[in-house]
Order: structure tokens, then C-alpha cells, then sequence
């Protein structure tokens, strides 16, 4: 059982512990020290931001960028990894302080729609179709600083561009409702569907559904899921946890709040989630607190959870889950959900 599911998190998962308020507390690990470590951990997919793979990609010619990301193809190789997706990192630099796409700015758009070009050849190159969007500054701080509904047209257009580019490629993207700006313009999966119908390649492009990012628009994970589901559109997961409405936490999968977990589990398993190779990723982070040789834990637990609720998930008494639907005894559901939840 444990097998049918590939896990993966990206070389960002394992840092240095910085926030906005105080400097590093654990030494960097360079890259090829990382991907060492990735078996071990039980995962087989990494996932690449661009620049992850190509540092510096801003200051190398196209030519230069496909050389160094087949340089990291064949250190996958040398480990037994496959790349799961790739993603423009367009938040950085300072032609996107004010949007990527969706700047106001005609020259830093252009900046933006090449430096996706380039992230689509370093996926060539990785051997992966995914592209992940993670949109982090098309918004706004106010409102009045630009025209949502623009803003809407101008990410459709950067899309079809990334389509038209590589007919091999696939899109997700990955919406969250806020930081760091204000208010973002595809703030849930429903807006990120949405989207995907205006392309010129609706089935080309679907969702990345990152848990905290669900809770902090105040849905639950698992009902974007199956949304997505729905429509099709579950092109991979970014499972972590969130205590609540504050600053994007990405807690280990699982360690705020068991149920919330275990139905985002329990969908995943019941439509047979990762049977079209999508992998289970991770987007999570280790506590500031924890030192350096235990700083990889939040990722062999957050799987380890997603594997026991599997079973947990599995093993439930579906004949009694159903008797109790059908009499519309919800506080006895609720009561066996919890009994199941606490190993009886
Ligand atoms: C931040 C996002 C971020 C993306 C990553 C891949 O809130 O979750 O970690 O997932 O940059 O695009
Ligand atoms: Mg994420």
C-alpha cells in the first residue's frame, strides 16, 4: 500500500530557519547535499523553482540556462529522482515588485512572460511537463492601485503564451489568498478553474491545492480537492497545515488538526489520487527552534501521517458510515469518525 504513493517537497523545504523578524538559525546545505537526501527521507520527486535549479538564471543566456539544468538532470539521475515540476520564481526580482503578469508596467510584464519561457525550457530539460503558478504578487496592496478585471486578462494571456511556447507542457496553478500582498487576484481553486476555461488549453491547465493556502481563504482543503476532482483539475498538492488566520505557517502535514488531514487523505485515496503519476507533495517548513541535525523531520512526519491515515482512511467501517448516512445520524458519524481518529 505504501507504495502506490511517490512523495515530494522542493530543496526549500529544508532551510535555514530565517523570518521577516530575525536572521538564519541553522547553515545552509547546498543543493547537491539536499538531493542526497531525498531517499532517505522516503521521497522520490523534487520540486524545482527555476533558479533552484539554474541559479542566477537571470544573468545567463537561454543556451547557458538548458546546459545547467541538464547538468541537474543527470544528478537526478545519479539518485534515482525525478523532477516534479518547475516554477518561475516571480516575486524577486525588482521588475516584479509591483506584479509579474499583472504589473503595471508593460517592460516588467515582458521580463515576466520571458522568464517563464526560460522555466519551461529548464523543465525540458528536467524532463518534466508540470509548471507550477504560484502568482505571488499579482495583486494589490489597495485597491485602487490596478484593474482586477485586466488583471484576470493579462494572466490568461501570460498562460496561453506558456501554452503556445511548449505544447508539452501542463499548468497548475497554485492559488492563496494572500501573502505577500494584500489580496490576491486568484485567491482559490474555483478562481484558478475558472482561469483554465479562459485559456486556449483548458485541459492544459489545472490546480496545485496547498492546505494552508485553503485555510487561510477560510475553506476546507479537502472540499477544494474535490473540486478540483471534480473538474479533473488536481494536477498535484501542496499538504502542510495552518493554525489558523496569520501568516502562511507551513506546519507539518497533519499537526494542527488530524481530521482536516485525514478527509484530505481520505479524497485523495477514494478518487485514486497519484494513479496518473501525480506525486503527493509537500510544502513544508521546519520550526525556527529545531537544530540542524533534526532539521529534516517535518518531512519524514509529514509523510509518515499521510501513510498512517491512509490506512486509517482505508480501514474505516464504510457498511456502519453508510447505515448512519441513511438515518441521518450525523452526531453518531461524528462520534465514529473521532473513535477511528483515536485508534478504536
Ligand atoms: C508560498 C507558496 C510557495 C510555492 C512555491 C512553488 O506560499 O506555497 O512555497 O509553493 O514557490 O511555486
Ligand atoms: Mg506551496
Amino acid at each position: 500500500m505504501s507504495g502506490k504513493y511517490r512523495f515530494s517537497f522542493g530543496p526549500w523545504n529544508i532551510h535555514e530557519g530565517a523570518d521577516p523578524f530575525g536572521p538564519t538559525v541553522r547553515d545552509g546545505i547546498e543543493f547537491a547535499k539536499k538531493l542526497k537526501m531525498y531517499k532517505n527521507l522516503g521521497f522520490d520527486g523534487v520540486q524545482f523553482h527555476d533558479d533552484d535549479a539554474v541559479p542566477d538564471m537571470d544573468n545567463l543566456s537561454a543556451q547557458e540556462i538548458v546546459k545547467k539544468a541538464k547538468e541537474v538532470r543527470a544528478m537526478l539521475d545519479g539518485e534515482g529522482l525525478a523532477a516534479e515540476f518547475v516554477a518561475p520564481r516571480l516575486w524577486e526580482d525588482a521588475r516584479t515588485i509591483d506584479g509579474a503578469y499583472t504589473a503595471n508596467d508593460p517592460a516588467c510584464r515582458e521580463y515576466a512572460k520571458d522568464r517563464s519561457r526560460r522555466t519551461i525550457d529548464i523543465a525540458a530539460a528536467l524532463e518534466t511537463r508540470l509548471i507550477v503558478l504560484w502568482l505571488a504578487r499579482e495583486g494589490t496592496y489597495i485597491r485602487e492601485a490596478k484593474d482586477s478585471s485586466v488583471a484576470v486578462e493579462q494572466i490568461v494571456e501570460a498562460i496561453n503564451g506558456m501554452l503556445a511556447y511548449n505544447p508539452d507542457i501542463r499548468i497548475a496553478i497554485e492559488p492563496k489568498p494572500n501573502e505577500p500582498m494584500d489580496q490576491a487576484y486568484i485567491p482559490t481553486t474555483g478562481h484558478a478553474i475558472a482561469v483554465s476555461f479562459m485559456t486556449d488549453a483548458p485541459q492544459r491547465v489545472g490546480v496545485n491545492i496547498e492546505s494552508a493556502h485553503a485555510i487561510l481563504a477560510g475553506l476546507d482543503p479537502s472540499d477544494e480537492m474535490g473540486f478540483a476532482l471534480a473538474y479533473n483539475k488536481l494536477f498535484t498538492v501542496h499538504l502542510n497545515d495552518q493554525n489558523g488566520l496569520k501568516f502562511d505557517e507551513d506546519k507539518s502535514f497533519g499537526a494542527v488538526d488530524l481530521r482536516r488531514a485525514f478527509n484530505q487523505v481520505r479524497i485523495l485515496d477514494r478518487y485514486d489520487y497519484g494513479a496518473a503519476g501525480e506525486f503527493v507533495g509537500l510544502d513544508v517548513k521546519a520550526m525556527r527552534t529545531q537544530k540542524q541535525s533534526v532539521a529534516t523531520k517535518h518531512l519524514a512526519n509529514s509523510r509518515e501521517i499521510f501513510l498512517r491515515l491512509v490506512k486509517v482512511a482505508r480501514s474505516i467501517d464504510n457498511k456502519t458510515v453508510n447505515q448512519l448516512i441513511a438515518d441521518r445520524d450525523y452526531e453518531e458519524l461524528d462520534m465514529l469518525i473521532v473513535d477511528h481518529l483515536m485508534g478504536k
